[in-house]
């Protein structure tokens, strides 16, 4: 891309010649710092930034031209932009914490997606000596993420702990999530 040269074959005193962008990319990508630079009796680009929108992929087109004042010569481009899966992302708050009562039933609702639309899977680790009183109580999905129930009646001897709450797509992405649940 940077290599690439224009020539005026009858350049006139006066003319200068320099690229530019004649149709914008077709996947709303961004085209900056497109400079062109002078090298002997060719023009250059000598700067050049494409980014793709995010979560883009697939044939992206844009076409430069070379221009020279009252001709110009078109270059039309077409960018392959690979699928990069992105990890699961939890739209509740994070870190949560919750104050729940002993000995009475427990249950926080947590909401998360996956930006390639992946099936969610969810795995709650517990903190050291748990009673592993919390468990996933529901988990349901559709076209916009997954809703978990987390819940479980609360042990009287608890004491305070940190659980963490991992999401993870099928490609092993993940994020995770951590509430402190105070009694
Ligand atoms: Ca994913």
């Amino acid at each position: 891309m940077l290599d690439l040269r224009a020539y005026n074959p009858d350049e006139q005193p006066g003319d200068s010649l320099g690229w530019r962008i004649l149709v914008e990319p077709s996947s709303g990508a961004t085209i900056s710092n497109l400079e062109s630079m002078k090298n002997g009796e060719f023009t250059m680009i000598s700067t050049f930034n494409y980014f793709p929108p995010l979560h883009f992929n697939g044939i992206d087109r844009f076409v430069l031209v070379a221009d020279e004042g009252d001709r110009l010569t078109q270059v039309p481009f077409e960018v392959h932009v690979k699928s990069v899966q992105d990890a699961p992302i939890f739209t509740s708050n994070s870190p949560l914490e919750i104050t729940a009562a002993l000995g009475s039933y427990f249950e926080e609702e947590i909401n998360a997606y996956d930006p390639d639309k992946q099936l969610i899977n969810f795995k709650l680790l517990y903190p050291p000596r748990d009673s592993k009183w919390l468990q996933i109580k529901s988990h349901t999905n559709d076209s916009n993420g997954s809703i978990i129930t987390i819940g479980g009646v609360v042990p009287w001897e608890s004491s305070s702990g940190s659980y963490t709450l991992i999401a993870s797509d099928p490609s092993g992405r993940f994020s995770l999530t951590k509430y402190s649940i105070g009694y």
